[in-house]
């Protein structure tokens, strides 16, 4: 796919995208690549699809003006828009690498013991979300859609409900959401959850999360959500009651559990192709080993890339008979580089994995192999195939898309999952492991290499059957869809 961003003159849209970066990044020999991470790698198909304009920051350069309109043109065909609101860097590093990687980030998938108190980053988190909000409400037309993407935004739709009332709001968390005593830690608790609730419809992955957002709206707010009684069925991440509206100022806001799927029109293309194919079976081939495991995600605490290894390691302590046989292929895209905290993780990681590997590989064998670095998606799918099993094993994940895309992507295979990811709750087909217990993940590695053919075959299709038919079309035509009726 070719991408190219052309200077273009400022358009009123009908649809408008809000996150806060863009899907691309420049490259040294001045091309684009998409960005790899799951809420760009997501939102990047759906505006391909919808046209519009997408709304994100951008860094100031040299130039004076601090908003930048393009066109994206996609294998020569314009697409969609694309408006940048720019920082100047110091502005981009308190609000990224500062407020929402240090205070947003833990807080939300409940770490609390890592979230940073940095005087002052409120208030360029407050600023950016301010700057949106005028960008947004000069270039919508009249009763245009917003849909606003994740935590970096969360102010914003109360500051454009004020700017322009008449727009259709959504929003989408693509992360988890804490119960009230965690979401509570934070002292602009208050701002933050009545900035999401100038919103008509808020979305998130799993009932939990939502329900957990409207208890914290009802503890420090005052709102009043109107609770059902949840099936929980014994599941951790399932509610005892959840919650489809809230009233709160007089307003009342729709939630929606809605879990994001993955994006079929790439996958497929690249699993049919012939070269993934020879790929696939050449790399399989050349790491000699009875079964492979995969793991692909960015390199993040949330993930739990030490505890993975623990697992591994767990695995041939007390099934000693996979020594040789099994191999982990680990992916770990970098991700929030030059914050301390991620280098600190990278560092611990290749410490784990070269520690393991020093102790048990022999001179043909390598109990994993680590990857520090992106890789082509051409080259990702060709590792779904490759793989008999996909670990995913995040102490925390709010979906979690590798795990439907290796189920999309195949015709039989087994994964190994997280109770704690959002996909636990749309894949039952899995085999579901508590990742804080290298014992339990182990134990659920050694059933996936143990099934017998007919469950494995079972499990898979379930997982196949969900992910082809709620992948990434039905998610957003289900969330527009749903704005449209309010
Ligand atoms: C958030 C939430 C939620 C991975 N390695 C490579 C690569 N990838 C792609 C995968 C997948 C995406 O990155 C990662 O998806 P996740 O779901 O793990 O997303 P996060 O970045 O953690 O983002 C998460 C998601 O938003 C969507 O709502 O599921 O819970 O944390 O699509 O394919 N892509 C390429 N090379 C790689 O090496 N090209």
């Amino acid at each position: 796919m070719a991408v190219d961003l052309v200077q273009a003159e400022r358009h009123p849209s009908e649809f408008i995208i809000a996150s806060h970066r863009g899907p691309y990044a420049r490259h040294e020999d001045g091309g684009w690549t998409r960005r790899v991470n799951g809420v760009f790698g997501a939102m990047e198909p759906v505006m391909r699809n919808t046209g519009g304009t997408w709304v994100c920051w951008g860094l100031q350069g040299e130039e004076e003006a601090t908003e930048r309109h393009r066109l994206v043109v996609v294998d020569e065909e314009p697409r969609f828009r694309m408006h940048e609101v720019l920082l100047k860097p110091q502005e981009a590093k308190e609000f990224y690498e500062g407020f929402t990687t240090e205070a947003l980030w833990p807080i939300l998938f409940c770490f609390p013991s890592r979230l940073q108190f940095t005087p002052g980053l409120w208030d360029t988190y407050r600023m950016v979300n301010e700057r949106f909000a005028q960008a947004i409400a000069r270039m919508a037309a009249p009763r245009a859609t917003v849909w606003i993407q994740d935590f970096h935004l969360m102010l914003l739709p109360a500051l454009l409900r004020r700017l322009r009332p008449d727009l259709k709001l959504g929003f989408f968390l693509h992360t988890a959401f804490p119960p009230p005593d965690v979401f509570g830690i934070l002292p602009w608790r208050d701002a933050l959850l009545d900035g999401v609730l100038g919103c008509d419809l808020v979305g998130f992955h799993i009932p939990l999360y939502a329900t957990n957002f409207a208890r914290c709206c009802a503890r420090y707010l005052g709102a009043v959500p109107h609770w059902e009684k949840g099936d929980c069925g014994g599941h951790a991440l399932a509610p005892s009651l959840t919650c489809d509206r809230l009233t709160h100022g007089g307003r009342t806001v729709r939630l929606l559990a809605l879990g994001i799927g993955a994006s079929r029109e790439d996958l497929d293309r690249l699993a049919a192709d012939e070269a993934t194919r020879a790929y696939a079976a050449d790399l399989k081939a050349r790491m000699g080993v009875e079964h492979l495991l995969l793991s692909a995600e960015r390199l993040d605490y949330v993930k739990g890339p030490v505890e993975r290894v623990r697992a591994i390691e767990a695995l041939f302590e007390y099934h000693p008979e996979w020594i040789d046989r099994v191999t982990l292929l680990q992916v770990a895209v970098p991700s929030r580089e030059g914050v301390p905290e991620f280098e600190r993780l990278k560092d611990l990681t290749h410490q784990a994995v070269g520690e393991l590997n020093s102790r048990l590989g022999t001179p043909t064998w390598r109990p994993i192999v680590n990857l520090g670095k992106t890789l082509p998606l051409q080259e990702l799918v060709g590792l779904y195939l490759a793989a008999d099993i996909c670990l995913v094993t995040p102490l925390r994940d709010g979906m979690n898309l590798v795990a439907k895309e290796y189920a999309l992507c195949r015709e039989d295979g087994a994964v190994v999952l997280s109770e704690f990811a959002g996909a636990a709750f749309d894949l039952p087909g899995a085999i579901q492991v508590n990742p804080f217990s290298p014992a339990h993940v182990a134990e659920g590695i050694h059933k996936a290499l143990t099934l017998r053919a007919r469950e494995r075959r079972q499990r898979f299709r379930s997982m196949r059957r969900t992910s082809r038919t709620r992948d990434l079309t039905w998610w957003r035509t289900t969330f527009l869809r749903e704005l449209a009726r309010i």
